[in-house]
């Protein structure tokens, strides 16, 4: 697109096609012969197009579309590539029926998604080369985008072994492999840093569900404690809370500096009012398809997250008349 004079970044829209109309036009961009457009600003989208919502074929159309004509781009979210894993059969010798096991877990989290296509295996087949060919990060001059957290020294491998910032499909293949680099990119870009519990611990989160894990901060510098680094679900207790950080534990763990270009990320089904997580990170997911918000923060090249340019429609009614999405 010529002439782009700012960006206009979206979080997980997750089905929700209905709201990111609504967004759209919030934000100053007009179907133009069926596409959303705006004279000079472009949308880009973190990824998690896919999955739960009301409307899933027509929120992939409306992406599509958009980024066919250069009015928008788009990462690749964790749905998405579980769906890519999903629907790709295992080589021959592989042992692997699926790059992603038929498990009912996997199932369930796809379920939408699949009934959506139940009639319309073409188009199926069309989004799923589409998918395969995402970007999985989008790096600007002045700012970069990835689906869950920025992990330097994996993406910059990833350029220099993958030339770019796409996959293959022989990646692909490789990235289903416990311990292969491809393996752990996908994880840490597109679903971010957890660390297990010490000494065997689990927790039980706000949600009901055990954990033996808990997500960590992805830009904390110099980290000592447990405490210094929980970033969800839930505080840890305050036993280990206070813990020390091992050398190992310490390994696992990633930095995004102060001083680097503003990051966005989705993700997090976070709550609440949306506002940056660091004056140089934002996580525009605001948990959309759960009655939240389908988030976007309006950025014109300032080297520092503005609270004042998050922009929303809240998504209840959506979800309460979920009836339009039947049309063929
Ligand atoms: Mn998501």
């Amino acid at each position: 697109m010529q002439n782009v004079k700012g960006f206009d970044l979206i979080g997980d829209v997750h089905g929700c096609a209905a709201s990111l109309a609504l967004l759209l036009e919030r934000l100053g961009y007009r179907l133009q012969r069926g596409i959303y457009r705006h004279p000079d600003r472009q949308a880009l989208f973190v990824g998690d197009i896919i999955d739960r919502g009301p409307r899933i074929r027509e929120s992939l159309h409306l992406v599509r579309d958009m980024v066919e004509a250069d009015s928008a781009q788009v990462v690749m979210g964790n749905h998405e590539y579980n769906f890519l894993c999903y629907s790709t059969p295992g080589r021959p010798g592989s042992g692997l029926e699926y790059l992603r096991s038929h498990t009912p877990r996997h199932h369930r989290v796809l379920k939408e998604t699949l009934e959506a296509f139940e009639r319309h295996p073409q188009e199926l087949h069309d989004f799923l080369v589409w998918i395969r060919d995402m970007p999985i990060f989008l790096e600007f001059e002045h700012f970069r985008m990835i689906h869950a957290c920025w992990p330097h020294a994996l993406l910059e491998r990833f350029s220099r072994e993958y030339g770019g910032n796409r996959i293959s499909e022989a990646f692909l293949h490789r990235s289903v492999e416990p311990g292969r680099f491809e393996c752990e990119l996908m994880d840490r870009a597109l679903r971010g840093t957890q660390m297990k519990l010490p000494d065997g611990a689990v927790i039980t989160s706000k949600d009901g569900y055990q954990r033996r894990y808990f997500r960590t901060k992805f830009w904390v510098e110099s980290a000592k404690y447990y405490g210094d680094i929980v970033f969800q679900p839930d505080p840890l207790p305050e036993s280990i809370a206070r813990m020390k950080l091992t050398a190992q534990d310490r390994t696992q763990l990633l930095h995004y500096g102060e001083d680097e270009k503003p990051l966005f990320v989705g993700h997090y089904w976070r709550d609440g009012e949306p506002a940056p997580i660091t004056p140089n990170i934002a996580c525009i997911d605001y948990s959309a398809v759960k009655f939240g918000k389908l988030v976007a923060y309006r950025y014109d090249h300032e080297p520092r997250i503005d609270p004042a340019k998050f922009v929303w429609v809240d998504v209840g009614r959506e979800l309460r008349e979920p009836t339009e999405d039947k049309s063929q």
